[in-house]
């Protein structure tokens, strides 16, 4: 790979067999010459964001990876990855196999509605920074330490998932 950027990604799922899901669309994203794992976070279960009120409870985990593919390609990536995975879209912010959001890649920021770099919500979001300070203490976002950051967030709805932690050591 010439022209390597490290990306951080979020994956959420909560439908279905969301453990065994996440493991598969991990392997899936770095099953390329073009995309290698670098670090993995813990898997944790987080109280639905946004969405239908009656919607299962989530399993979050972040993943930071090494790439040589330009931005829109790395979308198209990580999104056909996700429908691999029978990702449909029907509900915004309602249940879902999986969901891949991209946080950050590299240094390159767009304000595209089609990809947001960083991801706009990411800052805001226990499910996201709680695995990612667990991941990399030295992690930023918008020039923040991600550790700072979740002090400011709600964590009440983040909680372990057990048996999680060695599964994925790349
Ligand atoms: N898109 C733009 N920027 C990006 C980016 N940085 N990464 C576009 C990935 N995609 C990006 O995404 C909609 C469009 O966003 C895509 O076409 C892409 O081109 P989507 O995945 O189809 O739709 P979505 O996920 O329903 O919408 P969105 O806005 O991505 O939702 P969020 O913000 O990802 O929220 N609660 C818990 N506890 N855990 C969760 O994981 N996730 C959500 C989804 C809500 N509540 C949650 C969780
Ligand atoms: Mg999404």
């Amino acid at each position: 790979m010439t022209g390597r950027v490290r990306a951080v990604l979020a994956l959420g799922s909560n439908l279905g067999d969301s453990h065994g899901t996440l493991s598969l669309a991990v392997a899936d994203l770095v099953d390329s010459s073009r995309v290698r794992l670098r670090e993995v976070s813990p898997v944790v279960r987080s109280s639905p964001v946004g969405g239908p009120a009656d919607q299962p409870e989530y399993l979050n985990m972040v993943i930071e990876v090494e790439t040589d593919l330009e931005p829109y390609e790395f979308l198209a990536h990580c999104q056909a990855v996700e429908n691999e995975h029978h990702r449909t879209r029907d509900v915004r912010w309602g249940p879902r196999t999986i969901d891949i959001d991209i946080i950050t890649f590299g240094d390159y920021t767009s304000d595209d509605e089609r990809l947001t770099i960083p991801h706009p919500r990411a800052a805001e979001r226990a499910f996201v920074l709680q695995p990612w300070a667990w991941m990399d203490s030295t992690a930023r976002l918008d020039g923040r330490l991600v550790t700072e950051l979740v002090g400011e967030t709600d964590l009440a709805g983040i909680r372990p998932y057990e048996g999680s932690y060695t599964q994925w050591v790349p």
